[in-house]
């Protein structure tokens, strides 16, 4: 069977040949891992790529254990992990402290925060990892600072919306993830860089003319990547935020059911959109994909408890009961 392997797939790989540091490595091989098409013809591939990502994890756990430390190295949690990356002073701590429970340090002066800082996020029940890092500047990046950048999920692109200068940060803030090899999704990446999801999200919406400054950002780079209007301050627009970095992630929540049985609400099985029953069933536990016999499902689209195929594409919250 071919592979038909994507482009997104291509690039990844590309990605990891030239990277150089470990947590480069991993970034790419989950790239690689989350873009690989999901069927028969890659499975050497994908237990290829998931037995690499395990060597490259245990070596960058004992760097870590060496002193040897990575500064910038976040071990991921949840369902997917985005950086906060701005100039100094655009209020990225602020929105960590609002949306999470980390401890950060939030300041009138720039240059305030030196080092990564994660803490979760609440999307309904899905938990997202934000990484406050600190400022970015023209010339000047906090060294190793990028290798957290590349190897997040998506970066939120923090600019100022009170700040005389917002176009210039905008400009410092695309130009240095170029520089660094990163496009937005959906552009055309950097000669030998990579695209990222990104959002470009406008912070201290309460302050004077910062709505009417949102509008004119919007106007200039429509088009160029998404954007959201939001104040840590008033709390505006907090929850959006939440739910587009869900969006951004490209994946969906599925519960599982047992026959006669509430579904288990409780933890979500967490798959990359396009996923189908018969991923599901391998997330549960891999004897039960290897018996499975059909399946019932409830949700969107379909009607309740409807039988359907192990190659079934399952839709955000549906309800999943799995017979072997
Ligand atoms: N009015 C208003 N002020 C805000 C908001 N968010 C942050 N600020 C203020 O902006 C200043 C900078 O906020 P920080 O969150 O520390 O900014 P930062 O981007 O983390 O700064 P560095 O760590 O130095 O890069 C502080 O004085 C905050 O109180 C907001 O939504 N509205
Ligand atoms: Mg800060």
């Amino acid at each position: 069977m071919p592979a038909n392997l994507t482009p997104q797939y291509l690039a990844a790989e590309k990605t990891f040949r030239a990277a150089k540091t470990v947590a480069e490595k991993i970034a790419a091989l989950e790239e690689m891992y989350a873009t690989i098409p999901k069927h028969k013809g890659t499975e050497k591939m994908q237990g290829d790529i998931k037995r690499r990502l395990a060597k490259f994890r245990q070596a960058a756990r004992e760097t870590k254990g060496k002193g040897g430390v990575d500064p910038f190295y976040v071990e991921k949690h949840g369902a997917g992990q985005f950086v906060l990356f701005g100039t100094p002073n655009s209020g990225k701590s602020a929105i960590v402290g609002a949306v999470t429970k980390a401890h950060v340090i939030v300041a009138p002066y720039p240059f305030a925060t030196h080092g990564p800082v994660p803490g979760m996020m609440a999307f309904e029940d899905v938990q997202i990892q934000l990484v406050d890092l600190p400022p970015v500047a023209r010339e000047a990046l906090v060294p190793g600072m990028i290798g957290a950048v590349r190897s997040a999920d998506g970066i939120l692109v923090c600019v100022d919306l009170g700040a005389r200068d917002l176009l210039d940060q905008v400009d410092v803030c695309l130009g240095v993830l170029e520089g660094r090899g990163m496009a937005p999704d959906g552009r055309q990446p950097p000669e030998g860089g990579v695209t990222k999801r990104m959002l470009l999200v406008g912070t201290k919406d309460d302050l004077p003319g910062a709505r009417s400054n949102f509008e004119a950002l919007q106007d200039l780079h429509r088009g160029l990547l998404p954007m959201l209007s939001i104040s840590a301050e008033t709390g505006r627009g907090m929850d959006d935020l939440a739910r587009r970095c869900f969006e951004m992630l490209g994946i969906v929540r599925v519960y599982s059911k047992e026959p006669g049985k509430p579904p288990d609400v409780g933890q979500p099985f967490i798959l990359p959109r396009g996923s189908t029953v018969l991923d599901m069933a391998s997330a549960v536990h891999r004897e039960i994909a290897e018996n499975l016999k059909r399946a019932r499902i409830w949700g969107a689209g379909v009607y309740d408890g409807q039988p359907v195929q192990r190659d079934h594409v399952l839709s955000d919250k549906d309800v999943i009961e799995l017979h072997v």
